[in-house]
């Protein structure tokens, strides 16, 4: 059985009051509009209406709360980069996402989701500024991997983690396919190690997507690729 096939819907948060009190331990999935955060989602908890979905980008409004196990939550944020009116997504980053990433105690981890079509917008650079100096660890999923051939996977794989490596430590790399199903195994080792959930089917298979085989760096984890060395991973406690 998948690692979050239990995710259920718990509750919208508008407000940063309404955040809920119980959790120990949360991962948000951050990135722009129309990325695939919310079907990354899905294709997590295998599961295909669990987080909404749209062709129509920006839908996701609020924050969205996924139960995983008592205490422990994925979180589907609002998109950036969607055209709206500026002061509405200023009151939207000032008033609730920007505190939310910054101070949120029981966030343990960001899942940062990039188009891998459209890697490090500016948009992406300035989360990763952003968040960094939260000394919170990043997991980059290159989404939509459906639509490169190998050689392009292995090529944005490859400038991404080339990208990371200056930027900072604590990030690690991969790329996921929502509509194949690729790259869950990864992903699931991850999250589990930052939720502190015990994997179930250790060890995670390769996904045979191009990086796997080509894009081995010096300093590479047991899974993907980790800017950070040695093997500390952030875990709730
Ligand atoms: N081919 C392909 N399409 C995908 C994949 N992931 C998401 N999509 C499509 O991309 C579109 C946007 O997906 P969402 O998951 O709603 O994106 P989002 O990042 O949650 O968007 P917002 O909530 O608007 O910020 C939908 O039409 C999805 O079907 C993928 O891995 N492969
Ligand atoms: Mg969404």
């Amino acid at each position: 059985m998948p690692l979050f096939q239990k995710a259920a819907f718990s509750t919208t948060v508008a407000k940063l009051r309404d955040l809920p009190a119980d959790s120990q331990c949360e991962v948000a999935f951050a990135g722009r509009s129309n990325a695939g955060k919310s079907s990354a989602i899905n294709t997590l908890a295998n599961h295909t209406r669990l987080a909404f979905v749209s062709k129509t980008p920006g839908r996701t409004q609020h924050l969205n709360y996924f139960l995983l196990e008592p205490g422990k939550y994925f979180v589907d944020l609002p998109g950036y980069g969607f055209a709206k009116a500026p002061e509405e997504i200023r009151s939207q980053w000032e008033g609730l996402l920007a505190p939310y990433l910054r101070h949120r105690d029981a966030l343990c981890g960001l899942v940062l989701i990039m188009d891998s079509r459209h890697p490090l917008t500016e948009l992406d650079l300035q989360m990763f500024g952003w968040f960094a100096p939260t000394g919170k660890p990043i997991h980059v999923l290159l989404t939509k991997a459906d639509k490169l051939t190998r050689q392009q996977q292995t090529l944005v794989f490859r400038e991404v983690q080339e990208v990371l490596a200056e930027i900072g430590e604590n990030f690690s790399l991969q790329l996921f396919s929502s509509l194949q199903k690729s790259g869950v195994k990864e992903a699931e080792a991850v999250l589990a190690g930052w939720l502190d959930l015990p994997l179930k089917d250790e060890p995670a298979p390769r996904t045979g997507l191009a990086s796997e085989k080509k894009a081995r760096p010096k300093k590479r984890g047991a899974i993907g690729w980790s800017a950070r060395s040695g093997s500390s991973v952030t875990k709730c406690h």
